[in-house]
């Protein structure tokens, strides 16, 4: 009920409806379909017959709602506002469907609908021991999949396959499922950030970047690491070392209080000085029940790191016709230091 308490002094309004799957979760800990009617004297889920047993168990202290075909979301949410006389109220504007807006809006003559603002994912910027923990054990997951797989992918294998080895090892490990779609991108398919896993076969003298991550909770890890199949010279080293001396940077300049950034600066600095305009992405974001959330460590942002803020350090370089790296770590802000969540080695490893 923590976060429940949080987001209700936090609200501007006289209530608010949640629709989205992650806000869900975070303001009631229920996993099922419906939404959320919160105001100060109450706070009830809206579900239908499915999910009344689920809600009883994830969500005790909730009110419970049914919908049926006789009693759908409009009306029922018309109810609430009524019954709670609740004149103003926060929608997820960026969320909701054109037309489930206009039958909420005509169900609720009189009542004013404002724009939520992001407000639920504000509050969640901020994780607490349960949600650091959660991602700590993703993490964990997907870094030791990671290890545990590198005896058994070779060249010859498609990119396709090494995802399939991959994801298969992060469920052995215990995830719920890929925190987003796993990238893997051999050879030139490299110097697209965010390619997806195709039927090429990778080749020797080829670097393959794997971007993904395992879900615990809800809560999700991020990782990317670059591996060599065969010998890496030439342009392809110079690459792999340069970004890794920038995610090392990048990783030393993360501190409390210091803006993001600042942070993103010191990584592509050191990029640009070598391989000019070829990191055309942020060094980071924020991770939790979404794979991308504030802050963003991004050119120029002055949002300031805080304590329980987790963030990722990913920078990249991309050289089309060639090739890319990315190196990925994500990382726990703490009043005492940094912890890097992602113990897998970040030399090149060649195998
Ligand atoms: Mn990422």
């Amino acid at each position: 009920m923590k976060h429940l308490e949080a987001f209700l002094n936090a609200m501007q309004a006289d209530a608010a409806l949640v629709h989205r799957p992650e806000n869900l979760r975070w303001l009631a800990g229920y996993t099922g379909e419906g939404c959320l009617f919160i105001c100060p004297e109450a706070h009830v889920i809206l579900t239908d017959f499915r999910y009344l047993e689920q809600v009883r168990m994830q969500a005790p202290d909730w009110g419970l709602v049914q919908v049926s075909r006789d009693a759908q979301y409009p009306a029922l949410i018309a109810e609430q506002a009524n019954q709670h006389r609740a004149k103003r109220i926060l929608v997820e504007t960026d969320y909701l469907t054109y037309d489930d807006y206009q039958a909420i809006a005509a169900a609720l003559p009189g009542v004013e609908l404002m724009p939520m603002a992001g407000l639920p994912e504000k509050l969640r910027e901020i994780k607490d021991a349960a949600e650091v923990e959660s991602i700590q054990r993703a993490a964990a997951i997907a870094s030791d999949a990671f290890m545990n797989i590198l005896p058994s992918i070779h060249a010859g294998m498609t990119e396709r396959q090494v995802q399939r080895v991959l994801e298969f090892e992060m469920l052995e490990l215990g995830s719920e499922g890929v925190a987003f779609e796993t990238i893997a991108a051999s050879g030139p398919n490299g110097a697209l950030p965010h390619a997806r896993p195709s039927d090429r076969v990778i080749e020797n003298g080829e670097l393959l970047t794997l971007d993904f991550g395992a879900t615990v909770n809800g809560y999700r890890s991020d990782m990317t690491r670059t591996v060599g199949f065969g010998k890496i010279t030439g342009q392809l080293r110079q690459i792999y070392e340069t970004v890794r001396m920038a995610q090392q940077l990048g990783l030393d300049a993360l501190a409390v209080g210091k803006a993001c950034g600042d942070v993103d600066k010191v990584a592509r600095d050191y990029i640009d000085a070598r391989f000019p305009g070829s990191f055309g992405h942020s060094l980071g974001h924020g991770v939790g029940l979404y794979i991308h959330e504030q802050p963003r460590v991004s050119s120029g942002n002055t949002a300031v790191l805080q304590p329980g803020h987790v963030v990722t350090v990913e920078p990249g370089v991309y050289i089309p016709g060639l090739g890319g790296c990315r190196i990925e770590d994500t990382v726990i802000m703490t009043a005492d230091g940094v912890i890097n969540t992602i113990a897998a080695p970040k030399h090149l490893i060649e195998l």
